[in-house]
């Protein structure tokens, strides 16, 4: 199931509950989970209450809550993953954040995908695999939201103006669940001077 949604101005989501099938996400997502190199990154206000690893072509550097990241070399199963998204979203990405959601307690707080690097309009592209997690979106002025159970195996886009008028985040759960993995694919360009 595919679901294209238009929101308050101008965003874009669109949603692939199934992009891959549940044998597919679950080697991923043991690839993924063995293979990565998970980091505890710490920002101003204490560690991340969750593990990230950053990919990118060469050259590129990224600055995300506070870090600079020097990304990591493509492995052969993030090139493909990559080459897939690339496909379904019809833009190029030339990085990749990674995050490792150990349990309930790890999350993300609210927040935009608004670095100046990633440009105007960014579409960002979101692979999950693992436990379920919900996904909300929050309009910044009318703080309409939205909420998403994001499947195993599944993409979501956000595209248009999404990262100017909405802020999004995966909150903590009391309920018990496993770990999640989620790639977010970006496209970084230069970073303005
Ligand atoms: O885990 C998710 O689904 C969201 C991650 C995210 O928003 C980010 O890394 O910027
Ligand atoms: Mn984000």
């Amino acid at each position: 199931m595919t679901q294209h949604l238009d929101l308050r101005d101008g965003g874009t989501l669109d949603y692939h509950d199934a992009f891959y099938a549940a044998d597919d996400a679950d080697a991923f997502f043991a690839r993924l989970r063995a293979e990565t190199p998970w980091r505890q990154e710490q920002s101003r206000f204490g560690p991340f209450p969750r593990l990230t690893a950053w990919y990118a072509d060469p050259g590129l550097t990224y600055s995300y809550s506070g870090v600079t990241h020097h990304g990591s070399a493509w492995t052969d199963t993030l090139a493909r993953i990559r080459r897939d998204i690339e496909t379904a979203a019809g833009t190029p990405f030339n990085s990749l954040l990674l995050n490792l959601y150990r349990d309930g307690h790890d999350s993300i707080g609210y927040h935009a995908d608004d670095e100046r690097e990633l440009g105007v309009n960014p579409v960002i592209a979101s692979i999950s695999l693992g436990a379920v997690r919900q996904f909300n979106l929050k309009h910044k002025k009318s703080r309409e939201k939205l909420t998403f159970d994001l499947a195993h195996g599944s993409l979501l886009l956000m595209g248009g103006t999404c990262q100017h008028h909405w802020i999004h985040g995966v909150p903590k759960t009391k309920t018990a669940v496993g770990e999640r993995i989620n790639l977010t694919f970006r496209n970084v360009g230069e970073r303005p001077a």
